[in-house]
Order: C-alpha cells, then sequence, then structure tokens
C-alpha cells in the first residue's frame, strides 16, 4: 500500500446547492470528479490526524464505488479512524446520530435524497460537520472555492475493501471500521419515545403500512416498527434498498408514493400510512383516506410533544423554513415559546439547536426532526406520530381536525414546475423582484398587499447573513404567496411556488386546499406570469 498523488484539473460547478452537490450519476462517474470535490473537502478541514470520520450512503447506484474512493482517500489524508455503514449503507439521519455518538470531526454522505436513482438517475455528496448537521454557508463555500483550482488529490492504492462485513480493517495506517448500519439509531430512537405504548398498539390490532420506497429507510423501519415494535411482517413495503430505487422516484408526497395512497383509501386501509425519502430523512403521514401536510405535521407534533418522553421537558422553541406555513407559529405562541423562520435548508436550523434555541423543527418539503440530530429525521417523525396514536387513542384525521379546532387551519399548498428552462426561470424571477417595489399596498383579487419582499436572514447566533432566498407577497390579513428556484434540482430549473392562507372558522375547514387557495393561485400566475414565462399551463406536481 501506498499513497499516491493524482494530477487533475478542476471541474466547473462544483457549488454545492441547497443540501450538498447533486449532479447526474454520469457527471460524478467522469475521471476526477468525486475526487476533486473530495479533496476539496479535506482541503477545507485541514489536519484530521487523529480524527474520526463517518461515511455512508443510500444504496443508490454508484454508492459502493465511490465509498471504495473516500476511504483511500480519507487513509491518504491521515484520517485515524473511519466509520463506515455496513453495504456502504446509513440514512442521514443516521449519519447524523453516528457523528454525534461518535464525537466524529464530521461525515460524508452520499446521496441526492429525494431525486431519482440509477445510472442515469441522480447522485450527490454532502459534508456534515461535528455537530452532525449539514456544514452551513461559510464551509460549503470554502470548499467550493478549492473545486474551482484543485489540480490533484491524493488517495491510497489500497485494493477494494469488504463493506459488508462488520469488522475492522485498515487502509495506511486509518482504521475501517464497518458498523451496523441501525443499532446506534434505534438506541437513540427508543431513548426518545414510549415504545412500550406503540408495542401495545400492536398488539392490539392496529394496522400501518410503511412504504421505504425501495430507498435507505426501509432496513431501519423493518428492525424498528416490525423487529423492535412487533408490528405484523409486511407493515414495511418497498422495504429493500435498490440502487435504482426500483425506479420509484423516492420523495414521500401524494403523488410519488401513489402505491400507499392507494392503499390508504382503501376499503380495508390500514389505520395509519407513512413513507420516507431516497436517504430517510423525510416523511409523510398519512391517514385513512387523509394526508397530513408537513406543516400541520410540525404543529401538531409541536401541541402534543408530551406523549413522548424524550420530550417530557416541553420546547426550547421551534424553527421552520420562510415557506413554510405557520401553522406551528401559532402552536408557539400558545406555548408561549419562539418560533424562528429561516431560509430554506436544514443546515440554517443547526445554530439554533446549538445554541439551545429550539427543540422542533420542519419544514414544508416533508422534513420534520428534532435537537435529536442535526438532519431531518423520517422515521424518527413516524415514531413520533405512532406515539401520539398510542396515548391518544384517536384516529389521524381526528387528532388534525381538533388540531385545527383549537388553532385553525393554515391552508397550504406547493405548486413545482419543474425542469423549466433555467434562463426563463431565473428572467421569472428577475422581473418578479423587480415588481415588489410597487405592490404594497396594491388591491389583488380578494386581497391587499401588506409588504413583497426578497426574503433575507441574518442568523441570530452566528450573525451570517443570507439573503435572495425566496420571494414573499403577504397580504393585509396574513396569507401569501412564496415564490424560489429549488436549490435541489438537477435539470434546468425547478420554480416553487407556495400559497397558504389561514381559516379560523372550524365549519369552514373542510374546503378542499386547492379551491380554498384558487384565489391566490390566481393572483400568483396573475403577477409572474408562470404559463407564458415558463410554456407550462400547470404544475408537475402540486403537494
Ligand atoms: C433538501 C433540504 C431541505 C429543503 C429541500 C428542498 O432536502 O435539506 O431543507 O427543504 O431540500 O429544497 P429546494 O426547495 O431548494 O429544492 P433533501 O431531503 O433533498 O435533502
Amino acid at each position: 500500500m501506498s499513497i499516491q498523488t493524482v494530477a487533475t484539473t478542476p471541474f466547473a460547478g462544483q457549488r454545492p446547492g441547497t443540501s450538498g452537490l447533486r449532479k447526474k450519476v454520469a457527471i460524478f462517474r467522469q475521471a476526477g470528479y468525486l475526487e476533486n470535490f473530495v479533496q476539496s473537502v479535506f482541503d477545507a478541514l485541514g489536519d484530521c490526524a487523529g480524527k474520526t470520520l463517518v461515511l455512508g450512503g443510500d444504496g443508490r447506484f454508484h454508492n459502493r464505488p465511490a465509498i471504495q474512493t473516500i476511504l483511500r482517500m480519507a487513509a491518504a489524508h491521515g484520517f485515524a479512524r473511519v466509520l463506515v455503514g455496513q453495504g456502504g449503507i446509513l440514512s442521514t439521519p443516521a449519519v447524523s446520530c453516528v457523528i454525534r455518538k461518535h464525537a466524529a470531526l464530521g461525515g460524508i454522505v452520499l446521496s441526492a435524497s429525494h431525486n431519482p436513482g440509477g445510472p442515469d438517475g441522480d447522485f450527490g455528496i454532502k459534508y456534515n460537520i461535528g455537530n452532525g448537521g449539514p456544514a452551513p454557508e461559510q464551509v460549503t463555500e470554502a470548499i467550493f472555492q478549492r473545486t474551482e483550482s484543485q489540480h490533484q488529490y491524493r488517495i491510497s492504492d489500497a485494493p477494494e475493501l469488504d463493506l459488508d462485513a462488520i469488522g475492522s480493517t485498515r487502509i495506511e495506517a486509518m482504521q475501517v471500521e464497518v458498523i451496523d448500519s441501525v443499532a446506534d439509531y434505534a438506541d437513540l430512537m427508543q431513548s426518545l419515545f414510549d415504545f412500550d405504548a406503540i408495542r401495545a398498539l400492536f398488539v392490539g390490532g392496529f394496522r400501518m403500512c410503511f412504504d421505504g420506497m425501495s430507498a435507505v429507510s426501509g432496513p431501519y423501519a423493518s428492525a424498528i416498527l416490525e423487529g423492535q415494535l412487533g408490528a405484523p411482517a409486511g407493515t414495511v413495503i418497498n422495504g429493500v434498498p435498490l440502487e435504482d430505487f426500483g425506479g420509484h422516484h423516492p420523495d414521500p408526497n401524494p403523488v410519488n408514493a401513489a402505491q400507499l395512497i392507494a392503499r390508504m383509501a382503501a376499503p380495508d386501509a390500514p389505520d395509519f400510512g407513512a413513507a420516507s425519502d431516497g436517504d430517510g430523512d423525510r416523511n409523510m403521514i398519512v391517514g385513512r383516506r387523509f394526508d397530513v401536510t408537513p406543516s400541520d405535521s410540525l404543529a401538531v407534533l409541536a401541541a402534543n410533544v408530551g406523549v413522548a418522553p424524550g420530550y417530557r421537558a416541553g420546547l426550547k422553541g421551534i424553527d421552520r423554513s420562510m415557506p413554510t406555513s405557520c401553522a406551528a407559529d401559532r402552536v408557539a405562541e400558545a406555548l408561549g415559546i419562539p418560533c424562528h423562520e429561516t431560509p430554506t435548508g436544514w443546515k440554517f436550523f443547526g445554530t439554533l439547536l446549538d445554541a439551545g434555541m429550539a427543540t422542533l423543527c420542519g419544514e414544508e418539503s416533508y422534513g420534520t426532526g428534532s435537537d435529536h440530530v442535526r438532519e431531518k429525521d423520517g422515521l424518527w417523525a413516524v415514531l413520533f406520530w405512532l406515539n401520539l396514536l398510542a396515548v391518544s387513542g384517536k384516529p389521524v384525521q381526528q387528532i388534525v381536525s381538533e388540531h385545527w379546532a383549537r388553532f385553525g387551519r393554515n391552508y397550504y399548498s406547493r405548486h413545482d414546475y419543474e425542469a423549466v428552462d433555467s434562463a426563463a426561470a431565473a428572467a421569472l424571477m428577475e422581473a418578479l423582484r423587480a415588481s415588489l417595489p410597487a405592490l404594497a399596498g396594491q388591491r389583488l383579487g380578494q386581497y391587499t398587499v401588506d409588504f413583497a419582499d426578497d426574503f433575507a436572514y441574518t442568523d441570530p447566533v452566528d450573525g451570517s447573513v443570507s439573503r435572495q432566498q425566496g420571494v414573499r407577497v403577504v397580504m393585509a390579513d396574513g396569507a401569501r404567496i412564496v415564490f424560489r428556484l429549488s436549490g435541489t434540482g438537477t435539470e434546468g430549473a425547478t420554480l416553487r411556488v407556495y400559497f397558504e392562507r389561514y381559516e379560523a372558522d372550524a365549519a369552514q375547514h373542510s374546503i378542499p386546499t386547492q379551491q380554498a387557495l384558487a384565489g391566490l393561485i390566481a393572483i400568483a400566475e396573475q403577477l409572474a406570469g408562470i404559463s407564458t414565462r415558463t410554456g407550462r399551463s400547470s404544475p408537475t406536481v402540486i403537494t
């Protein structure tokens, strides 16, 4: 074994987006592409002697060869130890958990999350820091700067390692430990939730369906739900991670998790349904013929936090991303705790969680989590709901309806226009920005604009400033429309338009969502000219 220095040239466009570097697999398979990025990560970290790195991915196509490469590069960079998930598998929340539990310097997650996989699909890489969370913008920017001038990387010529056998081995002076992908994470879940109450629920005949979408959460859900909590075999469907996710688009929303939604609408539907995404950090919660919006899910969990033993001390605060509905704000107000509004991206929650300013966090993009790790956590949310269902004895729909009756309902929807022409999308946002100063006070449909701006955020802990985080048009009654371009897509641009309006009157809580938001949807078209500019007459996905 020896360490080689390999000459390369920089690749353009290696700036991490909302959540790491995501590109088509074909781009990642170019000679030196992954290596350049990893070398840039290591350069940004500096001396790693004596340090531990955590490494794993969601099992998608290219996961295994990428892990072999990164292990050999970590050895060349002088890491003392790497903890790698068995078979190269670690969900994103599990990476966060393992980093924290083993006091690692950080971790590398190989995933493009909810983006499709397979040879023609997407691949991704993300660095997480020592608190277990995604690297903040200062770190990702430092990594990007290095990619721009990366002319060499260092790598051991050690042979391939067996990733499937649990145990310890060495590359150069570095120890490689292949660890059980589930064990540390399952221990953490057991410490937070009332497993006895959930077990009793299943003993009583409660039925659920968890859709692993042939992605990483399958092994975690099988081990915990069927293994530890006694859910009947077959509770977890699509539970084996496949390199192409079985052709699924592993994004847990009512469009992509159609199999689960159909099952929950059947006459013999289970009591509870849930799905997770490619890397196990997202969740969708479904009752019988009833899906819970992620924004409502966050609010409901916050209002009922006392059911879970790990949260009996109460909440320090709630964090939500700006486009997420204000349902959680109402709960925070009732609890007398702060609710922080951050830009889109879980990375923005890290400083607040570390500073003890928040306990629960959530995003409209099917992300919910807490201070137990520094990533959103799909199965955690499912277990929280199971805990709530077990303690309350009520079905999902009743819990949500009673929540709305108490706090009012924030009607909410997101319209995505995927893979639109990048220049057209940029021009649309430019024109919107230019129109902002004239909007305040204007009458639009039944609404009057209170203010319109481009959301900017100053982190209250470290003072860092993030600008252009979404154009928002906020009406006098609090209803709002938000426009932003996705930072996770890999094809053209994805325009996201978010709609929200509040309804206090419980007699008005059963209007179909798109109907309830129709006035705002028409205003968005009027303001942005979406169909003319993008050539699309309707969104690709509505959540
Ligand atoms: C990532 C981020 C989330 C964000 C989501 C959508 O999730 O971690 O914070 O809400 O992308 O971002 P965008 O609207 O920019 O596409 P994941 O699950 O893809 O890692």
